[in-house]
C-alpha cells in the first residue's frame, strides 16, 4: 500500500510496508513480522526518535567495530529487509564481514538474502558454505551454525535484532557483542556489551556517521547504565504523555 505522505504515521508505517514487502519476496520469515510488531511498540515508547543513551551506545560501537581486530556483522531476515545499504557502509567503513546467520533457518531465504545484499553492493557475504560451517556451543537453534572464519573466529559481532541464547553463547565464547533492540528488557539487551536501544533505522544510519566521525581509540561504557537510562526515557516519556492526557 502507498502511504500518504500527510498521514500522521507516515514514517512508521512506511517501515512497516518494507518489512510487508520483504516477507512477500522472501527475504523476512513470517516471523519476522511478529517481531517487528514487538519493535514497533518500544519504539513508540521511546518516542520514536534516538534518544541520549542510544547515542552514547552508538558512538561505543563504532570505537568498538573500528578497533577490532575481525568484526563481523550478522545479518538476519528483518535488518537485511530494512538496512541493506547501511549494513554494506558498515562493513566497509569498518572492515567487518558480513555474515547471514537465521534464527528461522531456510537455505532459500538465507539464498535470497546474500542476492538482495549483493544487489545492494556487498562483495562477499558469508553463511552460505557449509564446509566453513562451525558450531558454537551452547545454542539450540540454526543460529549454532556459523562460518569459521566469520562469526566463529570474529572478536567482536553486531548482531542485530537478536535471540537471547546466542548473545550468551557468543558472550561465552569470549567475543564483545553489540546488539540492536528496542527492547531494553530483553535477554539480548541484558546481556550484550553494547546495547543500542534503537530502531535499526535510525541507528544503523547513525553507526555509520559515527564510525566516520570517530576521533578516539579509547571507550568506557557501560551496558547497564545505559540500559537503566533507556527504561528512564520510557518512563519519562510516559510521564509526559499522560500529564498531556
Ligand atoms: O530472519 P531470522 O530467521 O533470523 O529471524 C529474525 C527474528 C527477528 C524474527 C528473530 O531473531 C526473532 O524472533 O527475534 P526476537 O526474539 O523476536 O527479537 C527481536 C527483538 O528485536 C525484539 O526485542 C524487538 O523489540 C526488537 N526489534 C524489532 N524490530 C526492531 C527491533 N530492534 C531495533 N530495530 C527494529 N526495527
Amino acid at each position: 500500500m502507498k502511504i500518504p505522505k500527510s498521514h500522521p504515521r507516515f514514517v512508521s508505517l512506511n517501515i512497516r510496508e518494507k518489512i510487508v514487502e520483504a516477507y512477500n519476496n522472501g527475504l523476512v520469515a513470517k516471523e519476522g513480522l511478529l517481531a517487528h510488531g514487538r519493535g514497533e511498540v518500544f519504539d513508540y515508547l521511546i518516542g520514536e526518535k534516538t534518544t541520549k543513551p542510544a547515542r552514547t551506545a552508538i558512538n561505543a560501537a563504532a570505537i568498538a567495530l573500528l578497533t577490532a581486530k575481525n568484526s563481523v556483522i550478522s545479518v538476519n531476515g528483518n535488518i537485511a529487509a530494512l538496512c541493506p545499504k547501511e549494513i554494506i557502509q558498515l562493513a566497509k567503513i569498518t572492515k567487518s564481514k558480513i555474515e547471514v546467520n537465521l534464527f528461522y533457518h531456510n537455505e532459500d531465504r538465507k539464498k535470497k538474502i546474500v542476492k538482495h545484499l549483493k544487489n545492494a553492493g556487498a562483495e562477499e557475504v558469508l553463511g552460505t558454505n557449509h564446509r566453513s560451517n562451525r558450531r558454537i556451543v551452547g545454542i539450540d537453534s540454526p543460529r549454532r551454525i556459523v562460518d569459521k572464519d566469520g562469526i566463529f573466529a570474529a572478536d567482536v559481532v553486531l548482531v542485530p535484532l537478536e535471540d537471547g541464547d546466542r548473545t550468551q553463547a557468543l558472550k561465552r565464547a569470549g567475543k564483545t557483542v553489540i546488539t540492536f533492540d528496542l527492547n531494553p528488557l530483553s535477554r539480548t539487551a541484558q546481556t550484550a556489551d553494547i546495547t543500542i536501544v534503537d530502531n535499526v533505522i535510525r541507528g544503523m544510519r547513525l553507526l555509520v556517521s559515527a564510525c566516520k566521525k570517530v576521533k578516539t581509540k579509547k571507550v568506557s561504557f557501560n551496558n547497564k547504565k545505559a540500559l537503566a537510562s533507556a527504561i528512564l526515557e520510557i518512563k519519562n516519556n510516559l510521564k509526559k504523555r499522560a500529564a498531556l492526557a
